[in-house]
């Protein structure tokens, strides 16, 4: 179990105006932000990010959306960071997401999801070195 996952507020979000909402939601739930940016990402970028997606019908779909419009990443800690957070950002479609989640309260549909959860402590590890360098992680 690692203390760390990563996360994406995604652009349907970021657009709608919720970054502030999200980002209070994920502090009051207890985790602390160790690295954070907002960012762009190129039709590339997303690509090489969700290539274990690649086989899947949404793939070019999914890359994109990632890449249109500004995003705001984030490495997050807390005790049980994978799982925990997964919890808070309810399931992947929104509309069988728990109530209160993010995806419930924030996302449009299945494509359009508000936020990226981390899936493992290994993915965790894998998608926070792909943002950020190490000396932009923080402990405090
Ligand atoms: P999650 O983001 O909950 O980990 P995932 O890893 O299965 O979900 O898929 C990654 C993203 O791909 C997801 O957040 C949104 C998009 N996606 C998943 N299933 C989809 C579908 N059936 N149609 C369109 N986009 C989809
Ligand atoms: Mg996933």
């Amino acid at each position: 179990m690692s203390n760390r996952t990563f996360t994406m507020i995604k652009p349907d979000a970021v657009k709608a105006g919720h970054i502030g909402k999200i980002l209070e939601q994920i502090t009051g739930a207890g985790f602390k932000i160790v690295a954070m940016k907002m960012t762009q990402l190129s039709g590339a970028t997303a690509g090489a990010f969700y290539a274990v997606h690649k086989a899947r019908p949404f793939y070019q779909e999914l890359v994109d959306f990632m890449s249109s419009g500004p995003i705001v990443a984030a490495i997050l800690e807390k005790e049980n960071a994978v799982e925990d957070f997964r919890k808070l950002i309810g399931a992947t479609n929104p509309a069988e997401a728990a109530p209160g989640t993010i995806r419930a309260l924030y996302a449009k549909n299945v494509g359009e999801n508000a936020v990226h959860g981390s899936d493992s402590d290994e993915n965790a590890t894998i998608e926070g070195n792909f943002h950020f360098a190490g000396c932009d992680v923080f402990t405090y």
